[in-house]
C-alpha cells in the first residue's frame, strides 16, 4: 500500500470527507455559497476549483524544524480556502487579481509573470498567494513539465485561521495557493513533494522558514498529530493519549513574521547558523570547511556527540557548554574566529544581512542550547506517547515537556512576550498539565494540555483570568471569545474540490 505522503492531494465532489456533518458542515456549506457567489461579484465568472489546507498548532519542538531537527504539531479546525478560475490562454487582462472575503483585505493585483520578485518593502496580503505561484511554476520547470504561456488567474481567499497568532496562517494561505494553481492545471504531485515545494516557496515572502507548517498542513490526518522528520520530509502519525485535550488561547499580541523577521525570526536562524560554526570550528573543523558547509546545528550534532561521548554522555549541550560562552558574543568576537567578515560567512545572503544590520551582538549559546535541549523533548514526547505509562501518567509527562519547553523558549531562546508569559501562567494556575508558546511567539498563541474532563471549566476560568479585563479595555469583544480560545481535535490536511 502507498504511504499517505507519497499519496496525492485527495480531490473531493462533496464538503463531507473534510467537514463531517452536522452543524460543522452546514457552516462549511455556507461559507463556500459566500465564496462562491463573491467570486462570481469580483469577477463575473465561476470558480473553477477549490483547495483547502489548514492552520496547525505545535505541541512540543520551536524554532528547531530550520535546524534539521523533527517537530510534533497538528492541524487544527481552522483553514483557508482558495477558489480559482485559470483564465483562457486568449483572455484579458493577463493577471493574477487576488480577492478576499474579508473586507479588510483590498483586491492585490499582479502580472501573471512567474519569475516576479515579491516586493518585501511594501508587504500586502497578496503576496502570500504570489509565493505560491512562483513556486508551482519552480516546481514543474523542475520537473520537467510544460507549463505553456502564463495566463490570467482569478483567486478568491477566505481564512479562518487567525492572523499573526502562531497557528500558521500563513502556510494554510501559501499550501492552499499552491494546491488551487496546481489543480487548476489539472496536476496533483505526491504529499511530500507538495510539503518540500510550499516549505521552499513560502521563503520569497523573506522569512528563512523551517518546513513544520507546510508539512502538516498538506499531510496532516485526522485523529492523529504528526512527527515530522525533515531532509527529506516524512510524517509519523502519533496518537495522543486518552484523556487529554489541547487548548489553543491567543494571548491577543500579535506577532507579523514577515514585517518583524529581520530582529526576531531570521534573527534567531542567523544566530544559530553562527553557533553551529563556531561549534564546528572549536570541535576541530577546518575554517573554510565550517564556513562553506555546515548550515545548522544538526549538520554538526555528530561532531558534538562524539565529543560528549568522552565524557560518557551522549548529549550535545555538553559540547555547547564546553565551547560556547554565556555573554553574547559581538560580531568582532566572531570574526575573530571564523578569520572571515560575517557578511560573507553568511553568503551574503540579503535577509541575512538585514539581520546583521540591526543585531548589536548574537547570543550563541543561549540558541544552541534551546535547539539541541528542544530536540531531545520533542523525542521525549514521542516516546512517552508510546510507553506503556498509564494515560494519567503520560498526560503528566507530557505537560511537563511542554512546561520545560516553554522555559526554554522563554528563557534561551526569548521568542515569548509578556502577554504570553502572563497567558501561560494562567493556564497552569487554572489546572493545565502544561503550557507552552507555539509558533514563532513574540505574541500569538499558547497551547494548553488539558484533562478533557475540566476543559469547559477550564476555559471558563481563564477568560475569566486573561480575557476579562481585556475585554472591559475593549481590546475584543465579548462575543469573540470563542475565536481566541477553544479546544482542539488534530484535524484532517489539504484537499481539492470540484464542486
Ligand atoms: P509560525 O509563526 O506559526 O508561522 C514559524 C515557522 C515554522 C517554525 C516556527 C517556530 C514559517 C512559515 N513558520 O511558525 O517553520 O520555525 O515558527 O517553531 O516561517
Ligand atoms: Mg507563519
Amino acid at each position: 500500500m502507498a504511504k499517505h505522503e507519497d499519496l496525492p492531494v485527495p480531490i473531493f465532489s462533496t464538503l463531507e470527507p473534510v467537514y463531517g456533518s452536522g452543524s460543522q458542515l452546514e457552516e462549511a456549506q455556507l461559507r463556500f455559497e459566500r465564496i462562491k457567489s463573491k467570486f462570481l461579484e469580483v469577477f463575473g465568472h465561476q470558480p473553477d476549483v477549490y483547495a483547502r489546507s489548514p492552520g496547525r498548532v505545535n505541541l512540543i519542538g520551536e524554532h528547531i524544524d530550520y535546524e534539521g531537527y523533527s517537530v510534533l504539531p497538528m492541524a487544527i479546525r481552522q483553514d483557508t480556502i482558495v477558489a480559482i478560475r485559470k483564465q483562457d490562454a486568449g483572455e484579458f487582462p493577463k493577471l493574477i487579481r487576488t480577492a478576499n472575503l474579508n473586507e479588510k483585505y483590498p483586491v492585490c493585483t499582479y502580472p501573471a509573470d512567474p519569475d516576479q520578485d515579491v516586493d518585501l518593502k511594501n508587504h500586502k496580503w497578496g503576496h502570500y498567494f504570489i509565493c505560491g505561484y512562483k513556486g508551482y511554476y519552480e516546481f514543474a520547470k523542475s520537473k520537467g513539465i510544460d507549463v505553456g504561456e502564463p495566463v490570467g488567474l482569478d483567486i478568491l481567499v477566505d481564512g479562518t485561521v487567525p492572523t499573526g497568532s502562531g497557528l500558521s496562517s500563513s502556510a494554510a494561505f501559501v499550501c492552499s495557493s499552491t494546491i488551487a494553481i496546481m489543480a487548476a492545471f489539472g496536476a496533483n504531485f505526491p504529499k511530500k513533494e507538495i510539503a518540500q515545494l510550499t516549505c521552499d516557496c513560502e521563503r520569497h515572502i523573506g522569512t528563512q522558514s523551517g518546513g513544520m507548517d507546510q508539512a502538516i498542513s498538506v499531510m496532516a490526518k485526522s485523529g492523529f498529530a504528526e512527527l515530522i522528520d525533515f531532509n527529506p520530509i516524512r510524517a509519523t502519525d502519533v496518537q495522543l493519549p486518552a484523556g487529554g485535550s489541547f487548548v489553543i488561547a491567543h494571548s491577543l499580541a500579535e506577532s507579523q513574521k514577515a514585517v518583524t523577521a529581520a530582529t526576531n525570526y531570521n534573527n534567531r536562524v542567523v544566530e544559530c547558523r553562527l553557533a553551529a560554526i563556531v561549534l564546528g570550528i572549536k570541535l576541530g573543523m577546518k575554517r573554510e570547511e565550517a564556513i562553506s558547509k555546515v548550515k545548522t546545528l544538526s549538520d554538526i550534532e555528530g561532531l558534538c556527540v562524539s565529543f560528549a561521548g568522552n565524557y560518557g554522555s551522549s548529549d550535545a549541550v555538553l559540547a555547547v557548554k564546553e565551547f560556547l560562552n554565556e555573554e553574547p558574543y559581538t560580531a568582532e568576537d566572531i570574526e575573530k574566529i571564523t578569520e572571515e567578515n560575517l557578511p560573507s560567512v553568511l553568503g551574503n545572503d540579503p535577509t541575512s544581512l538585514d539581520v546583521l544590520r540591526s543585531a548589536k551582538h548574537f547570543k550563541l549559546f543561549q540558541r544552541a542550547s534551546h535547539v539541541y535541549s528542544e530536540a531531545k523533548r520533542v523525542h521525549a514526547f514521542k516516546d512517552t506517547v508510546l510507553s506503556d505509562l498509564s494515560d494519567e501518567d503520560m498526560l503528566k509527562k507530557l505537560g511537563e515537556l511542554m512546561n520545560e519547553s516553554h522555559y526554554s523558549c522563554s528563557v534561551l531562546y526569548e521568542c515569548s512576550c509578556p502577554e504570553l508569559e502572563e497567558l501561560v501562567k494562567a493556564s497552569r494556575d487554572n489546572g493545565a498539565l502544561g503550557a507552552r508558546l507555539t509558533g514563532a511567539g513574540w505574541g500569538g498563541c499558547a497551547v494548553a494540555l488539558v484533562k478533557e474532563n475540566i476543559v469547559p471549566q477550564f476555559i471558563l476560568n481563564l477568560k475569566e483570568s486573561y480575557y476579562q479585563s481585556r475585554i472591559e479595555k475593549g481590546i475584543i469583544n465579548k462575543n469573540d471569545l470563542g475565536l481566541y480560545v477553544f479546544a482542539s481535535k488534530p484535524s484532517t490536511g489539504a484537499a481539492i474540490f470540484k464542486l
